[in-house]
């Protein structure tokens, strides 16, 4: 366990998966979290649930006034974010790109990567200024290798991947910490987003296999954010030891 009880963490998309597992892994060190989603009755229940401080706001990161407003409003005790974790995202549908609804490519867009550049502008100028921080995003192994279906989420996440890697080369003597946290498959609500609902067919995509849990992810997370302050994590893939890579496709005849 560290002594976490002077670190503050700002994490979007605490109301499942690994967000909240996150949450629940720096509270358990005594970090102040700021827990935020769409879903209050969740943030309501997490909140109740934390031991350490906690501070909830019900926010859609899709909203860049009011990711402003709720960093530039937060409670003195919670102002100095030390750690802010871009977890909010999800992946709409695995149809091919001649298929899909443009909604739901503008939803992925508008989330993984909007949303992510809201909170990391709102939040990055206090990091400097007080020459202290690390912002974490979320990636996923779908930014690096390409599969059927993955086409827009695919790129949203290899946006993010490049985006930490060239926040590190903007932070060079800021004392800000940036890392790119990739995973496979971990078994959240994701996939019962990504088949809006359909709990059969998410079931599926983790049917006879042992996938990552969000706790798995949260440790992770925890491990790069406790690493001594001289150490910058710059990216990190991880996959259940039951997933791997598919030789290339060929269309024959
Ligand atoms: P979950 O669906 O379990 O959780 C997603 C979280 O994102 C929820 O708390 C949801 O909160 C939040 N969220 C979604 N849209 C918005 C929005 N517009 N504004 C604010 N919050 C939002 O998924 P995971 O925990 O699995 O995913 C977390 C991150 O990890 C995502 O970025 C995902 O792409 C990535 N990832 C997931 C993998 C997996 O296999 N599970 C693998 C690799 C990466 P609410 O609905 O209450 O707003
Ligand atoms: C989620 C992992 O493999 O479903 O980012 O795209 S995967």
């Amino acid at each position: 366990m560290a002594d976490l009880s002077s670190t503050t963490v700002f994490i979007t998309g605490a109301t499942a998966g690994f967000g909240a597992a996150a949450a629940r892994r720096f509270s358990a060190d005594g970090a102040k979290v700021i827990i935020t989603g769409r879903r209050k009755d969740r943030l309501d229940a997490l909140k109740n649930e934390l031991s350490s401080p906690v501070h909830a706001i019900e926010l859609d990161v899709r909203d860049r006034g009011a990711v402003e407003a709720a960093i530039a409003g937060l409670p003195n005790e919670f102002a100095s974010i030390d750690v802010l974790l871009n977890n909010a995202g999800l992946a709409l549908g695995l149809g091919p790109a001649y298929e899909v609804a443009m909604e739901d490519w503008e939803q992925m867009i508008d989330t993984n990567i909007r949303g992510l550049l809201y909170c990391t502008r709102a939040i990055l100028p206090g990091m400097v200024e007080r020459n202290r921080g690390h912002v974490i995003n979320l990636g996923s192994v779908a930014g690096t290798y390409p599969y059927p279906g993955g086409n827009v989420y695919g790129g949203t996440k290899a946006f993010v991947h490049q985006f930490s890697l060239n926040l590190r080369a903007d932070l060079l003597g800021k004392n800000v910490r940036v890392t790119s946290v990739e995973p496979g498959m971990a078994e959240t609500e994701f996939s019962e987003v990504r088949f809006k609902g359909d709990k059969g067919k998410a079931a599926g995509v983790y049917a006879d296999m042992q996938p990552m849990t969000a706790d798995d992810i949260a440790n992770v997370i925890h491990f790069v954010a406790t690493c001594p302050p001289h150490l910058n994590v710059n990216t990190i893939e991880l996959m259940p030891t039951q997933q791997a890579f598919a030789a290339f496709a060929v269309n024959r005849g």
